[in-house]
């Protein structure tokens, strides 16, 4: 689609809509003259580079609305061509009224992402830089935030460097070997090759957590799962602060699956309360537990709730072992008000459990610790690859680097080795974009939105 770099392009970068102002970006050759022909300073003065100048958008003698502008020249500007911003008041009407007045002098309504785009074709940014800054319009949260400002600061673009510099020893390593080979002993060659291309898949490999990317951006899905009136809903209730699930004392009054997020330490924790775990009749309830059991499996963590004021029975065993939580919450400890019954300490065998409360509060804040310190845990792991798009190619790029290790072992020539180890490299420079395919950059373009 976006081709053409040649032409001016605008479009409102704030969200559309109402509100106190608007800012209309213009990028391109054009922008100057542009503004120059639709802005007048309140001071008389032709508009100065890199002041914010206050003034009026005046087009065919009429006045269209009290503006701040700025002319951005030259290279440094986010396209790394020229530009300029009007800010104007924030009416849908206006914006769109200044916008034809753009148009009319020559520019043209910019494609969603057009200004990123430009600044990767212009080599301002690279791919990885440009999806950080739409990870940074989307965090909601500290942890993302952070991570995108990294990503977006090159850190991503550095590693990768610094595996395609490896990548490029070893097809040297290759290279010498496919053109002077009677001067290489070729049982070392080969065996050194096989060794590191191994390592090398091996390493890609490791750098890959699209967990943690997702847990930085997303945050972490809980769910909450018992038996009816275990306490579920209650506990949803204390930890999002508010009533938020119908809480009763007649079993099974949650059918549908409830969520609500809560951050806690920079991070989001989408809380899924779900229906009751039993056997029933009622269709209803029964499509409820079906759903339960759906939000169970696609949890990141399962916190299974065991009513200490029930006896234990072969059913809470049997939910265990059918839910494998990853943390047992033993509820209404002001009820029971002792430490967990033989029973049940003997059903819970190693999992790690905490006795709560939803009307003492006791456990809440040890419940909280421990779901901050078990998203640390995903956190904490270092790696380059942790978007989806960058994930993707790592591994396709360790798969390569596995094929050139089976056809050295097949002792294949070594110039079809290199063909899988060229793969390799394409695929690592697909990440920063350095040789992506056009379908790739448009893919990753499409999903920013107007005005960035
Ligand atoms: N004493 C006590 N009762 C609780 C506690 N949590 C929930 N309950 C009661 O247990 C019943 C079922 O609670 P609810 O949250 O609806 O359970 P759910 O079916 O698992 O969602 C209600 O009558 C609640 O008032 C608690 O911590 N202590
Ligand atoms: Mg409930």
């Amino acid at each position: 689609m976006m081709k053409l770099n040649q032409d001016t392009i605008a479009a409102q970068s704030t969200v559309s809509g109402e509100g106190g102002i608007a800012i209309i970006r213009i990028s391109g050759p054009e922008s100057i003259g542009i503004i120059r022909k639709v802005f007048r300073s309140a001071s008389g003065r032709e508009p100065e580079p890199r002041h914010l100048q206050y003034g009026h958008v005046v087009w065919q003698g009429e006045v269209i609305d009290e503006v701040m502008a700025v002319l951005l020249p030259g290279r440094h500007t986010y396209t790394a061509e020229d530009m300029a911003e009007i800010q104007c008041h924030g009416s849908q009407f206006i914006v769109n009224r200044i916008l034809s007045v753009l148009m009319e002098c020559g520019a043209r309504l910019a494609e969603p992402g057009e200004f990123s785009y430009r600044a990767f074709v212009n080599g301002r940014i690279d791919l990885t830089q440009a999806e950080a800054v739409m990870r940074l319009i989307h965090s909601s949260g500290e942890r993302s935030r952070r991570s995108a400002m990294r990503q977006m600061d090159g850190a991503v673009s550095r590693e990768i460097r610094k595996i395609q510099a490896d990548l490029a020893d070893l097809s040297a390593g290759l290279a010498a070997y496919i053109d002077f080979p009677d001067e290489v002993d070729e049982a070392e060659t080969a065996d050194n090759l096989h060794r590191k291309c191994l390592e090398m898949a091996d390493r890609l490999e490791r750098e890959c957590s699209e967990k943690k990317g997702r847990i930085e951006d997303e945050g972490i899905y809980v769910a909450l799962c018992g038996k009816p009136n275990a306490g579920k809903s209650s506990l949803l209730n204390k930890l999002v602060g508010q009533e938020r699930a119908i809480v009763t004392e007649i079993p099974g009054t949650t059918r549908d699956i409830l969520r609500e997020s809560v951050m806690m330490n920079g991070i989001r924790f989408t809380l899924t309360d779900t229906a009751g775990l039993r056997e029933t009749d009622n269709p209803v309830e029964k499509i409820g537990v079906e759903r339960a059991r759906e939000a169970i499996d696609t949890a990141d963590v399962r916190m299974l709730l065991i009513d200490s004021s029930e006896m234990p029975d072969d059913s809470v065993r049997k939910m265990i072992e059918e839910t494998r939580p990853d943390l047992i919450l033993i509820s209404k400890e002001d009820i029971s008000r002792e430490e967990p019954s033989r029973e049940i300490l003997q059903m819970i065998g190693q999992i790690p459990f905490i006795q709560i409360s939803a009307y003492s509060d006791t456990g809440v804040e040890a419940l909280k610790k421990w779901l901050c310190d078990r998203a640390d845990m995903d956190l904490s792991k270092e790696a380059v690859f942790s978007q989806t798009r960058h994930v993707e190619a790592a591994k396709r790029a360790a798969s390569h680097l596995r094929a050139c290790a089976g056809s050295i072992e097949n002792e294949m020539p070594l110039d079809l080795v290199n063909i899988d180890l060229m793969a390799a490299m394409e695929e690592i420079g697909q990440v920063t974009g350095e040789n992506a395919a056009e379908t790739v950059i448009d893919r990753v373009f499409s999903q920013f939105c107007v005005g960035k």
